[in-house]
């Protein structure tokens, strides 16, 4: 048994350097936040994480407080537990985890719910819109082009590879062709999942230029893992650079009978 014990705590000393490293490697704290509203998540991810730690430190000192007071030679004292003070304790440890912790989780929830990512731009925020549709195993993503209009000779038609400008609200509409996809950008907190038949819709805004990652967070079929996609931001004139060029290959490219390339739809706001 002693031996057992001390070959499982040896494997355990030698494995703890390799997941140190694997977890450093990968990163402990979230992926970098390029968002407006990322903080707001950030915020209760790391509130939530602190107050379950001081519950798991509690718990397991009351454990191994309980255990040493038990130990061997004890006299064992039994109760059923039911009476008042027993009852008033169960009450007040259960109140203050589930006012403290859950209700401070949902009540922030619905705030940031309601200031910023449900507070969808409208038309007047002139924000860029987007079109995504999602399939096994690609993202076709589609952007109005000049005359804010979808569907027509100068839309932008890309797969893989979202191109918006900082410091401008994006809104994008999502649908998909087949299966349920999930439209996730980690470093700009957001995740909507994507349906055949009916749109969702999400939104941020990007505070600085760089290169992300798209994900599909929604087990869509044996690709899924090739579902990547990838996300720039640019600063407001090199987009329009890539617009216009976008636009002008757009325009030479476009053929009005291939029906099948105008997926694109309408909007409402
Ligand atoms: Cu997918």
């Amino acid at each position: 048994m002693k031996r057992r014990l001390m070959l499982a705590l040896g494997a355990a000393l030698m494995l703890l350097p390799r997941l140190a490293h694997a977890l450093s490697e990968e990163g402990y704290a979230r992926p970098f936040d390029a968002s407006v509203d990322g903080h707001r998540s950030d915020w209760l991810f790391n509130i939530t994480t602190v107050m379950i730690s001081i519950l798991f430190i509690l718990m397991v000192i009351i454990l191994g407080w309980a255990t040493l007071l038990h130990r061997e030679g004890h006299k064992a004292h039994y109760e059923h537990g039911v009476g008042p003070k027993h009852l008033m304790m169960t009450a007040v440890i259960a109140a203050v985890i589930f006012f403290g912790v859950d209700g401070t989780m949902l009540i922030h929830s619905f705030a940031d719910l309601q200031e910023a990512f449900w507070k969808f731009p409208t038309e007047a925020d002139k924000p860029i819109e987007v079109e995504v549709l999602a399939q096994q195993w690609v993202w076709n993503i589609r952007q109005t082009g000049p005359d804010g209009k979808f569907n027509t000779a100068d839309d932008i038609v890309t797969l893989n590879d979202l191109r918006v400008p900082k410091d401008r609200p994006v809104m994008i509409k999502l649908l998909s062709k087949d299966v349920i996809h999930s439209f996730y950008l980690p470093n700009f907190r957001i995740k909507q999942d994507a349906f055949p038949g009916t749109t969702t819709r999400i939104w941020f805004q990007a505070v600085q230029p760089g290169q992300f990652e798209i994900a599909c967070a929604q087990h869509c079929g044996a690709n899924h893992y090739k579902m990547e996609a990838s996300i720039t931001i640019d600063t407001p004139e090199r987009y329009a650079a890539w617009e216009k060029a976008q636009v002008a290959q757009a325009e030479r490219r476009f053929d009005p009978g291939d029906v099948d390339a105008h997926w694109g739809w309408e909007w409402e706001y």
